[in-house]
């Protein structure tokens, strides 16, 4: 909680945008992203935000924070990014930005995922975000090619999310925060599903 509270008192915009999700023509979107340490979350935000990739780990205390102007189609959006620590002792910090974000990404490592994992993190979130606001991302795709065991793991997840009676309708991709171009993609259309209809 301690380096939230530091990030909200010295960002100087981030005041305006917890209240706020249009301005004028512009609008804000905010997404957040939540998962076990380790996943990738930094990763993915770096990539979507600044195209680098870094294999350097610095564990995220409380809540990371990006930032990006995006163009969608016609519409100009700031997009603002939540890396949201995994660890239970920062779980205070998902009641107060999850009911405020646009989009939620739920991020998984490919080579620890399993059913019982992926249901222990939906049945956190949800209780914060509706599930039409949630994604998933198997990340660390780069890792599976060719590894039966983790496309084994995949498919398992897949089926129990169809035959699921809250989770049937979550899309999940299978995402590599070693390059940018899948990240933006899939990052840049959930956004797009979050606009106004008209904007679409
Ligand atoms: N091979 C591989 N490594 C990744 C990928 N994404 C992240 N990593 C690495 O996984 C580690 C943890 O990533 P990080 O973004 O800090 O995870 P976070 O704790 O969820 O924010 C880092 O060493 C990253 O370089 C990926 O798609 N493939
Ligand atoms: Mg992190």
């Amino acid at each position: 909680m301690q380096a939230l509270s530091c990030l909200l008192l010295i960002h100087p915009s981030i005041d305006k945008m917890a209240n706020h999700s249009t301005r004028g023509e512009l609008l804000w979107r905010k997404v957040t992203f939540v998962g076990e340490a380790g996943s990738g979350k930094t990763t993915l935000i770096k990539q979507f935000c600044e195209g680098k990739f870094s294999a350097q780990s610095h564990p995220t205390v409380g809540a990371d924070y990006g930032h990006k102007h995006c163009t969608i189609g016609d519409t100009e959006v700031e997009v603002t990014f939540w890396d949201l620590a995994g660890s239970p002792e920062y779980r205070d910090i998902y009641k107060h930005l999850l009911p405020q974000s646009e989009l939620c990404i739920l991020v998984f490592d490919v080579s620890k995922l399993s059913v019982k994992s992926v249901e222990e993190w939906l049945e956190c979130v949800t209780q914060y975000v509706e599930t039409s606001k949630l994604a998933i991302f198997i990340n660390k795709a780069d890792l599976i090619d060719n590894k039966q065991a983790s496309t084994s793991a995949v498919d398992k997840v897949k089926k129990w999310l169809l035959s699921s009676k809250l989770y049937s309708n979550l899309s999940v991709y299978l995402t590599r925060g070693i390059t940018d171009k899948e990240v933006k993609e899939y990052i840049t259309y959930l956004l797009s599903q979050t606009l106004p209809d008209d904007t679409k």
